[in-house]
């Protein structure tokens, strides 16, 4: 009963940020790294991959990206690819770690870069400046005892595999990134304990749902396939994982975006749970039990969607569940069968507008409440440990005449949702750690901006690519640094 007796939260809990290989390191053509699809994704085009034709700087052209309004089929000058230069972590990562470590970080969440370790995908020999550079990093966190927590995919696969092979459309990628994951768990089997397999793998489908324009059922056929080869690679990594470091600990990683039912018409009600069930617990209930739900035929019939799923899939999945669910959380949203004018826009089409919740720049709603309520609602489905392993505010940062940035809004953001987890770890959720969103400022995913700001510490860049890469801290530096300090006490 020890559980429910939390004041605060527990002993070792741990306390970090997270980032992502394709939106802090840059250094994108060095050492021998091979292109990534995300080296070619625009700025702003994250949620539409595989849209329109892009062409390279170099003239070489592929199917990928939404471009710009006008720039279709051009050669793009260099600012449209964020991620080449991102915040140069590539050379800055001693700097970075150190100044982690000065907030008392006990966990830092990063991503390999495939195509830094298989620079097409379908090696079989592994690039081995790519591999050190992993070494040293680790090395550097642990040298202030800081535990790495590693995503093997975030939003990224090497082009190469995308372009020759189709991408996830291929039954082959399983093995691809089986071998991709064994050859790092080997590398780092000593350096690194959780792992997860693939970064807000819900979005495949959760997107489809946001597509300007309607998704097709095709689009729904090609989802569900992909997010098929990718349920079956990640339960083979979690074996291959298993039997090469049985202390591992291997999680699924989901985005988190509670909805509500907008009334209390039970249509709204029905509609939110086939809501949940297709854009979140799929994803969490495949992984973490092993098997495909019984709600799967509803959702698969109502796109008219047949799978290529074969017996030895479903015994990977069955063998290869994971021992720690992990999530983002940075906003709720609402469903409803009515009409509304009350449309959130942003850079994500969310649904209705709630009443109750005040929007970001970016119409992102700010709902502590959603992240306790969500917390209670997974535990309650997995009995597994959980990590919040994303949250944070986006947001424009002023650097005042003296150098200093006072984010009084990021601040607040944080501390509100800090104390949502302490609720639930006082009703029961047995939270292991949090690593919020962007701790240094790094390129937006979904805008290709650097001026959607979450970090504590502020990096010189801004939107075209200007700046000196200059590292400062923030008030929600210092802030933080107390946070972990008091572990969770001092808000
Ligand atoms: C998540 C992604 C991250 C990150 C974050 C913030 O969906 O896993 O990579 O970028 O969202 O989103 P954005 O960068 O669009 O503000």
């Amino acid at each position: 009963m020890e559980d429910f007796k939390h004041m605060t939260f527990p002993k070792n809990f741990l306390w970090g940020g997270a980032t992502a290989a394709n939106q802090i390191e840059g250094a994108y053509d060095v050492d021998g790294r091979g292109l990534s699809v995300m080296d070619i994704t625009t700025a702003g085009s994250l949620h539409q991959r595989r849209q329109v034709t892009y062409r390279m700087p170099d003239g070489t052209t592929g199917k990928a990206d939404s471009l710009p309004q006008g720039a279709e089929g051009a050669i793009l000058p260099d600012e449209y690819y964020p991620n080449h230069v991102g915040i140069d972590f590539y050379h800055h990562y001693k700097e970075d770690i150190a100044l982690f470590a000065q907030m008392g970080f006990k966990t830092f969440r990063m991503s390999i870069s495939w195509s830094r370790i298989f620079p097409h995908g379908d090696e079989q020999e592994p690039n081995q400046a790519g591999l050190a550079f992993y070494h040293d990093v680790f090395n550097e966190l642990h040298k202030y005892n800081i535990e790495p927590l590693v995503t093997i995919s975030h939003y990224e696969l090497p082009l190469y595999l995308e372009e020759h092979y189709d991408g996830w459309n291929n039954r082959k990628l399983i093995d691809f990134y089986a071998h991709f994951a064994q050859t790092v768990f080997e590398a780092y089997k000593d350096q690194v304990k959780y792992w997860l397999t693939f970064n807000e793998i819900n979005t495949t489908i959760m997107f489809l749902d946001m597509k300007q324009g309607g998704a097709t059922d095709a689009d729904y056929q090609a989802a569900y396939q992909q997010l098929h080869y990718q349920y079956v690679a990640s339960a083979k990594a979690v074996q291959i994982g298993h039997a090469i470091n049985p202390d591992f600990q291997i999680g699924c990683m989901i985005c988190g975006i509670v909805s509500y039912p907008l009334t209390p018409d039970p249509k709204d009600i029905l509609q939110n749970r086939y809501n949940w069930e297709q854009n979140i617990f799929y994803s969490g209930d495949v992984q973490c039990f092993g098997e495909y739900p019984t709600y799967a035929k509803r959702l698969w019939d109502a796109h008219h969607v047949h799978l290529d799923i074969t017996d030895e899939d479903l015994a990977e999945l069955k063998k290869g569940t994971v021992d720690l669910y992990t999530f983002s959380y940075y906003m709720s949203s609402t469903v409803t069968t009515h009409t509304t004018d009350e449309k959130v826009g942003g850079n994500f089409s969310m649904g209705a507008k709630n009443p109750y919740l005040h929007y970001s720049e970016w119409q992102w709603a700010d709902d502590p409440m959603g992240l306790q309520y969500y917390l209670e609602i997974i535990y309650d489905r997995y009995h597994l440990p959980i990590m919040v392993v994303e949250n944070g505010l986006g947001a424009k940062d002023t650097v005042k005449a003296d150098g200093t940035i006072h984010d009084p809004y990021r601040i607040n953001y944080l501390k509100e949702h800090i104390q949502a987890m302490d609720q639930a770890i006082k009703d029961g959720v047995n939270l292991i750690g949090y690593t919020s969103w962007g701790c240094i400022d790094l390129v937006s995913a979904g805008t290709g901006q650097m001026s959607k700001r979450y970090g504590f510490i502020y990096v010189d860049r801004d939107d075209q690519g200007n700046g000196t890469l200059k590292r400062t801290p923030k008030d929600s530096f210092y802030w933080y640094q107390k946070v972990i300090q008091s572990n969770g006490a001092d808000l």
